[in-house]
């Protein structure tokens, strides 16, 4: 324990050199990401095409960062104990990725789910990076289907004063429980929909209170046990351009 908070005050002090570029005065063009253990903080950031994102990973384990499928353009990162690794964004769009170490893609599911030896299980260690530029146009209006599965699509992206619908199809009564001050908190009877419109552009982080919890610290859901996918937590964004 003594030796692990030795090392990571190095590590944070390496990392504190690795960022003095953007300390000495030149403009921060993009966002950093930090690795504090199994997960990242923050888990979602907003950037420019042609920014890069900077992970800092202040652990004493090394992680590797990849993309779920279908993200604009592919990455694998391996981040090193102590080390920072940077990757510049050139296509706008929309990354949800997760490290391989301590997650898995669930492909049936299109989810992540925490591997069950990760520190944080059942918090997945998985982000999103929204890369804002041309072509990522949100929607006026998108429809999210509630099933026992999940949210789908788990990202809505939808421009400025859009709207998202909740339908929930599934037999049980879901919710779709927004963190942000002044965001919605919808509760749907099954069979019912429900919507909410959103004027500000940001990322909105939701999930369902009833089969899972939300996490203050790392701004991530964790699954309840005995829900229906345990341990993917039922939990999505709301992305507004
Ligand atoms: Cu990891």
């Amino acid at each position: 324990m003594q030796r692990r908070l030795a090392a990571g005050l190095a590590l944070l002090f390496a990392g504190a050199i690795a960022a003095g570029p953007a300390a000495s005065g030149v403009r921060a063009a993009g966002a950093t990401v930090t690795i504090p253990g199994d997960a990242y903080m923050p888990a979602a950031v907003t950037i420019d095409a042609g920014q890069t994102v900077t992970w800092i990973n202040k652990d004493t384990d090394p992680h590797v960062s990849t993309t779920v499928p279908g993200t604009p353009a592919a990455f694998t990162l391996v981040h090193q104990a102590g080390k920072v690794v940077s990757h510049k964004f050139t296509k706008p769009g929309i990354y949800p990725y997760y490290c391989l170490d301590h997650a898995t893609f669930n492909t049936a599911l299109r989810r992540v789910q925490a591997r069950k030896e990760a520190d944080e299980f059942p918090i997945a260690m998985e982000g999103l990076i929204v890369v804002k530029g041309p072509g990522l146009t949100g929607a006026p209006g998108v429809a999210v289907k509630i099933g026992a599965d999940g949210y789908a699509p788990d990202v809505a992206a939808v421009r400025a004063g859009g709207k998202v619908t909740w339908v929930n199809d599934d037999r049980t009564e879901h919710t779709a429980i927004f963190v942000k001050a002044g965001a919605p908190k919808l509760t749907l009877a099954p069979g019912k929909s429900a919507s909410a419109t959103f004027a500000k552009p940001g990322i909105y982080f939701f999930y369902d209170e009833r089969f899972a919890t939300y996490n203050s610290k790392y701004g991530l859901a964790a699954a309840k046990k005995g829900a229906p996918h345990f341990p993917i937590a039922m939990q999505g964004y709301v992305v507004v351009l």
